[in-house]
């Protein structure tokens, strides 16, 4: 964002780099990491709340978060931010912001200045950065706006992206879209989304960017319990991605991922007992 300069910025993406490499090499021991690395990102939480400061939560390695530690201030104009991976290994390299002007910016997980990579972002009333999905390695973009018209960029894997692509219209029914790894086991990052009365749906990834996504298949029912739903990657760190949902209480809950599609969720754990709330964003 504007107002955060580049240094300032750097040093908070680089904790928070560090802290999700921390995540992924302390004290969950090799088991944790049976599956073969390249599953599933392994991104941590991180939330943003009204006054524009930002937190992120280490994965504890069994589905727990610890404690959270702070990341970065004057965030209070962002309106979306979503980190990506660009080179396959599962750990976020930098994230895109887009401010309240509709100015979309990354920022490296290093030292380097933001890059402004577009503009009149704000037509778009969700973005989901959705890993690889449908080019090279490089994480790509989904971006809906109130027309219910869904459209993809592709990641060029330095925060740059292509021109959009409209890939589906009508997702206007959808009050949530969430999307970060692949749900099913067949390596294809996926999407679900939850419609007005609260059915949750599984869209598989096809990798093809032309048309990315097969028919919608239902997950369940009862998902208007929550607030937001969030796909933060794999946070129990069994190699398979999973979602939080948040509901109007507070509360956390850590869907673990299975990989099958006829059940593409374990049953729910809490894993915040309350003060979620506080977070208008997770990212
Ligand atoms: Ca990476
Ligand atoms: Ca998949
Ligand atoms: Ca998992």
């Amino acid at each position: 964002m504007a107002k955060i300069s580049g240094r300032r910025t750097g040093r908070a993406a680089t904790r928070l780099a560090a802290a999700a490499i921390t995540a992924a090499l302390v004290g969950t021991g090799a088991s944790a990491f049976a599956a073969e690395p390249g599953d599933a990102p392994l991104f941590g939480l991180a939330g943003l709340d009204s006054s524009g400061a930002s937190y992120y939560y280490t994965p504890s390695g069994d589905g727990s978060l610890e404690k959270r530690v702070p990341l970065d201030t004057g965030w209070k104009d962002v309106k979306f931010v979503g980190r990506v991976d660009n080179n396959a290994d599962n750990i976020a390299d930098g994230r895109w912001q887009v401010d309240t002007k509709g100015d979309i910016y990354y920022y490296a997980n290093d030292n380097s200045a933001a890059k402004k990579v577009g503009y009149g972002w704000d037509i778009y009333n969700t973005l989901v950065s959705v890993g690889q999905f449908g080019g090279a390695e490089g994480g790509d973009l989904l971006g809906r706006d109130a027309k219910g018209d869904l459209y993809l960029y592709l990641g060029y894997g330095d925060g740059t992206v292509t021109k959009r692509m409209k890939v589906g219209y009508g997702w206007d029914i959808y009050t949530d879209i969430a999307g970060n790894g692949d749900l099913n086991g067949d390596g294809k990052n996926d999407l679900v989304a939850r419609d007005k009365s609260g059915v949750l749906w599984l869209y598989k990834g096809t990798g093809n960017q032309k048309d990315p996504y097969a028919k919608r298949t239902e997950i369940g029912s009862g998902w208007n319990a929550y607030n937001t739903i969030f796909a933060a990657g794999d946070l129990n760190m069994d190699g398979i991605t999973d979602l939080v949902a948040r509901n109007a209480k507070g509360e956390l809950y850590l869907y673990r991922g299975t990989g099958n599609a006829a059940a593409p969720y374990k049953p729910k754990a809490i894993i915040g007992t309350s003060g979620w709330n506080t977070y208008r964003l997770f990212f």
